[in-house]
This record gives C-alpha cells, structure tokens and sequence, in this order.
C-alpha cells in the first residue's frame, strides 16, 4: 500500500470506530468502551486529520465541531413539501378519522376491514427537521419552515451527535431525505437550564423552546454545548430504493442504517388498538425521557397511504391525536402569602380557571418570594400554566409583552398575612418565615394537624374541619390541649355528635402510648421529617440526651448535618417548646424507656460501622447482618461520624483514613469480643 493509501485507511478506520462509538453511547444507549478509550481514537483522529487535512473525510466526526460562525440562514427549498398533521381532541375524533379513511379506500376500490394496521408513534415536542444524505453521506440539513422553504441549518444539525454523518449498511438510496423531530429531553433541559441561570443567561420554558432556540443560532458551537436529540418519522425525496411496503419496515429499515427513531412505536390493530397505544402512553408519560404531546397513527401500508393523498398541508393517511395540553395561558388575578407549619410564607397565585391536563385550575404555587421575583409574576399578569402528573400546578413564566403598563412588582408583606408577626427573610434563604411560631394561627392549625397525623401520633378521626375549630374556639393552643379536651367541651363544636366525641378522645388517650422517634418527629421540629427523628432516637435513646446536646453532639448522628442540628438546637432552647413538651408529658405523653443496663450492654446500637480487610473468622454478609441487628449502621466509607474500624486481613485505604481521622479501630479480635458480648445481653 502506498503511503497516501495507509493514510486515507487508517483515517477512515479511525472515523467508523468513533462512528460506532458514537453510536453505541448516543443511540443504542449501550457505551462500548470507557470514555478515556473514546477520547483516545477521537485524539488519533484529530491528530492525522491535523497532518494530513486534504484527506479529511467530509463525514468525519470531527466535522460535528468547528462550523463557522453564519450572517443568516440560507434558504431550502424542499423538493417533497414538509407537512404537518391535523390534530385530533378526543376518541371521537380519531373514530371519525377512520372513518373518512375507510370510506375514502371504499370508493377508490379497496375494501378495508376493521383491522387496518397503524403505525402509532409518539408526537415529540419538538422541532421538524429535514436531513439529506446523498450517497450515504449527510450533506444538508435544513428546518420546515412553511413547509415548502426552510432554512439551511447543516452546521447546526451536525453538532446533535445522534444524527449520524455516514450512513452504514447494504443498501443505501442514491438520495435519502429524512424527516424527524429534534428535541431535548427533560434532564437535558433541566441541566442546560441551570448552567444558564449560573451564568445569568434566559431560561427555557419547555423543551420545544429550547430545541427551537438552540437550532436557531447562527454560531454551532454554541449548539454544539445544548443537549440535542434527534427521532427519525418518515421520509422526503428518495432516489434508487425499492421502497418498502409498509411504514413500519421503512423506519426499521432507517433504523438499521444508523437514523435513530422512537423506540416505543408500535403496529397496532385497527383503532381500537390505536386508542390503547394512546393511552398506555399517556399513563407513562411522566417517565418518558422526553416530552410527548400525544401520539401519531399513520396507516401503515404504503399503498393506502398513496391512495389517500393529502390535503393542502397535511396527509389523509395520518392523524395527531393530542394529551390534553399540560400548559394553557391565563391570568393572574392576586397573589397572596400562605403561612406553613413551620411559618414559610409561600406566594400562592389565583388565576382566571383554566383546564390544564384535563384538570381545572385555579391556583398555582410560586414556591416562594425568591422563585416569584426571578419570575417576576405580577397581579394581572398573563402567565404559562402548567401541570405534569400529580404535581401541583406552577406558573412556567410571565408574557412580559402582554403586561399591563404600571403592573407593581410582587412585595413581600411586611407582617405574617394570618397573625401580624414579624416576617423575616435571612439574605441566603429563597423563604421568608412569620417569626411567631405557634401563636400564628396558621402554624398552629398547620402544626396540629401535623402532629395528630399518622406517621406522627395517629390520632384517628380529627380532621382539618375540627381542628379548625377547636383553634377558633380557643379549645386548642398548642398540641399538649389535645389531651385536655372532655366530653362537654367537646360537643360545643358545631355537627359533633356524642359517638364522634367519645371515638375522638379514645383515640387520644391511645395515642398516650408511643415512640421516642414519632414523638419527636410530632413535634414537627423543622429540618426534622420521619427518618432523622428516628435516627436521633436510635442515635441518643433519651429526650434528655436530645435535649441537652451540643450542635456538634446532634451532627454525629448519622444524616444529621449543621442545617438540622442548628434548628433541632434551636428548638430545644426555645423556652415555649420546652413548655409544650412538658405539658405533653405531664399529661401522660410517652413511650418505652430503654435501661441505662440495655444501653450499656448494647454498644453497638445507632453507630456508624466500617469493615474493611478480609475477616478470618466470619464471612462480610454475616457481619454486617449481625450488625444491623444490634441497630448499628455499616456503611463503605470512613467519615468523621464513623465509630468503629473493624479491621481485617490487607486493609488499605480505609485504616490508613481512619487513623488520619482519629477514628477508633477494632481488630477483629476485639470485634468479636464486643459483639458477642452485646448478642448475649441485647440482640
Ligand atoms: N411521530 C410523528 N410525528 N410526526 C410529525 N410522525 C409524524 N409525521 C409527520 C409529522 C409532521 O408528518 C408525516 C405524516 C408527513
């Protein structure tokens, strides 16, 4: 071979190989080597390409980089028009749909059954691209524009790793043009959106937003850096291909050439097949990657698809049928401050009702004052609603040129809207707080229905409703009333029958008898939910030791770190919450206590484990079995919290950091010792 020749085809080997690579990691999800082996056939690329750049592929992926910046963009003319689909709204719809299609093939001669084959597919929501390949190799790319005219967007289109530059396989059409939808996924969009909110940029509201934004810039390195995706649905000119029969096999066929497509089409039977694909799809929705705004049926057979034609813009042959839309416009009709157990003030806005997702909307949470000023959401505001799955409608972003002219900016009131306490707003924190704790009617009503709940003290049968009027009628001011509460006061309540009353205080005489951990977590300390007032219980056994501990004392407790333990610390030397506590107690609140004997024979119990080295005299699974049944926690690494070292045979790392972080070490000798100690008088 002469040297030019050993030149092209160590070039072209190295361009399949990072191909392949690419492929395998962006396409078929299914990396094939580490990404240090990648970089490395990338670099030999650049390398020889450098050196020799007459020879440089024009498919090479190194092409994907490195367009020059463009004016404008070039206009394209399509050859074969870019349609868009007509739309369906319901089950009605589509039935109709099919109905024109079966009556239109009758009169043209073929009689369809009720089983005509579908191709369903999911609708992206996204952008509509062109991509031309000629002679496998992909050398235009453009937007649909009108759907005759688009816009040339090759430079942009080649940074999107997923679209392949060279085709590969047998048989490959002379021209190809493909159609599909760019679009981002949500973790792709979420991570772009907080690079621009750190470096000050605008933020996307949706992924077609972004999509479209970012194939519309006319510098492709800036593209390059937007997390793009690319799915393949159907076909413009082709040129010297024995066509395929039906839908399905041409984008199986597209698929094997390397064009990336949805993963979850299907062939389905007749519409009734259709609507089940369409609503499978909808209940996964929310676990899709990306965002779909309904589901595409096209008659699969290419045949029929010839023999119905198109209406001016879109085909006979396919239909669009929508989710209802999980965004709507509406506006903004006052905004107000709700007080939370812990005192947050959350900025609620009330808007004009609209149906978002099928459900009627009349509120949506702007989370807190710092969400609502970057938003910048003001009274009569026209806003982007929206709701996807169980979570609760949020405002997306203002049209600021739909704002009325002096529209005031949002303020945080000065006063807790419910009591008139002091509200503050610490400059590091996104919430503003009423500062009046529990004689803040909204915190009280919030805190006691809190602590009557089920994973805190399951008090069955006291509803909000009571509770709101327990707290009007001044019955209750604090959780210790609750179990103050008789018969005759009991029935001054409006609606409450004798039955209800005597259920309601059973319940709350059994609730006398309960654990360290709910009580605790009934307390509803804040940073304290159901998993660290277990741990603290485990970790220090007794109120006493919770209550007299230091802020670095709570922080050895396993999750507990200086956010917690400053505002468990906090409302342990806050004398109103000491006197709750005692009024609970004096009123027969309490739980197990656990023997100074117990403690002392179990050492082992709520601390943080390490094994490391080869035990000789029990296998790794038992220990830690035998561990965690004494209540200790064994975890990988050695951190300031961990208690004990157990170490065996060849230990690395882990000794030498724990003797680093003056960390107690056990041999395994001394490890057996202490734990059968603590089996024979606790476990
Ligand atoms: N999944 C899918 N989306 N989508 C959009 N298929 C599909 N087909 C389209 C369009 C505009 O048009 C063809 C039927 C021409």
């Amino acid at each position: 071979m002469t040297d030019v020749a050993s030149i092209q085809s160590t070039m072209a080997a190295l361009v399949a190989q990072v191909e392949a690579y690419n492929y395998a990691y962006f396409v078929a999800d299914n990396p094939l080597v580490p990404d240090s082996e990648y970089d490395r056939v990338y670099q030999a690329l650049v390398k020889l390409e450098h050196a020799y750049p007459a020879y440089r592929l024009p498919y090479s992926p190194t092409m994907r980089v490195g367009g020059t910046k463009a004016a404008s963009f070039r206009p394209v003319h399509h050859t074969v028009p870019m349609l868009s689909l007509d739309n369906a709204f319901s089950d009605e719809e589509v039935l109709a749909f099919a109905q024109r299609l079966s009556e239109r093939l009758k009169t043209g001669g073929m009689d369809v059954d009720a089983n005509l084959a579908f191709a369903a597919e999911p609708k992206l929501d996204g952008l509509a691209v062109s991509l031309s390949y000629y002679q496998g190799e992909f050398i235009q790319g453009s937007t649909r524009g009108d759907g005759q005219t688009g816009e040339d967007i090759t430079a942009n289109l080649k940074t999107i790793r997923t679209i392949p530059l060279k085709l590969h396989g047998a048989k490959i059409p002379g021209v190809l043009e493909v159609r599909g939808e760019v679009f981002m996924t949500k973790g792709g969009l979420s991570a772009l959106n907080k690079r621009q909110k750190d470096i000050g940029d605008k933020v996307f509201a949706n992924p077609r937003n972004a999509a479209a934004g970012s194939l519309r810039q006319l510098d492709p390195e800036i593209t390059r850096l937007r997390p793009l995706q690319f799915f393949a649905y159907g076909l413009g000119q082709v040129q010297n291909w024995p066509m395929p029969t039906t839908h399905s096999q041409v984008m199986a066929q597209l698929s094997a050439w390397g064009i990336p497509v949805p993963p979850i089409s299907a062939v389905v039977q007749g519409i009734a097949g259709c609507l089940r694909y369409y609503y499978d799809l909808q209940s996964k929705r929310d676990q899709l990657p990306y965002d779909i705004d309904g589901v595409v049926y096209k008659v699969d057979d290419l045949r029929y698809q010839q023999a119905l034609g198109f209406v001016t813009r879109a085909p006979r042959f396919a239909i669009a049928h929508k989710f209802p839309a999980e965004e709507q416009l509406t506006q903004v009709l006052a905004i107000d401050f709700q007080v939370g157990r812990t005192g947050t003030l959350t900025p609620v806005a009330h808007l004009s009702p609209v149906l978002v997702g099928g459900v009627h909307v009349s509120n949506a949470t702007l989370h807190n004052i710092g969400e609502a000023r970057r938003k910048d959401v003001r009274v009569s505001d026209t806003v982007i609603v929206r709701r996807a799955g169980d979570v609760i409608p949020e405002i997306v972003s203002v049209l600021i040129d739909r704002r009325v002219p002096g529209a005031p900016v949002l303020e945080l009131p000065p006063v807790c809207p419910v009591c008139g306490g002091r509200v503050v707003k610490p400059e590091t924190m996104a919430a503003a707080r009423c500062s009046a704790g529990l004689s803040c009617p909204a915190q009280l009503r919030e805190s006691l229905q809190h602590f009557v709940s089920r994973k805190a003290m399951a008090i069955d049968g006291i509803g909000d409703k009571w509770i709101e009027q327990w707290v009007e009628k001044g019955l209750v001011h604090n959780p210790s009333d609750f179990y103050h509460l008789t018969l005759t006061s009991l029935l001054q309540c409006d609606r409450m029958a004798e039955k209800s009353a005597q259920n309601i205080l059973h319940a709350i005489e059994a609730s006398k008898q309960t654990t360290l951990a709910r009580f605790l977590y009934a307390l509803g300390i804040r940073e304290v939910g159901e998993a660290t007032a277990k741990a603290l219980a485990d970790h220090f056994l007794t109120l006493e030791a919770i209550l007299a501990a230091e802020v670095e004392t709570l922080q050895q407790v396993p999750d507990v770190g200086p956010v917690v333990a400053e505002a468990l610390y906090l409302f342990c030397h806050t004398e109103a919450n000491l006197k709750v506590i005692q009024a609970l107690r004096a009123a027969g609140v309490s739980w197990p206590r656990v023997s100074v004997d117990a403690i002392g024979a179990n050492p082992f119990k709520a601390k943080t484990v390490v094994l490391t080295g080869t035990l000789a005299q029990l296998s790794r699974e038992e220990a830690i079995e035998r561990l965690q049944r004494l209540g200790a926690k064994v975890t990988g690494s050695v951190t300031r919290k961990t208690t004990w070292v157990v170490v065996g045979a060849n230990a690395g790392s882990k000794l030498a950091r724990a003797t680093e972080l003056g960390i107690e070490i056990l041999t395994e000798a001394d490890f057996l010792t202490k734990l059968r100690d603590s089996e024979q008088s606790y476990a």
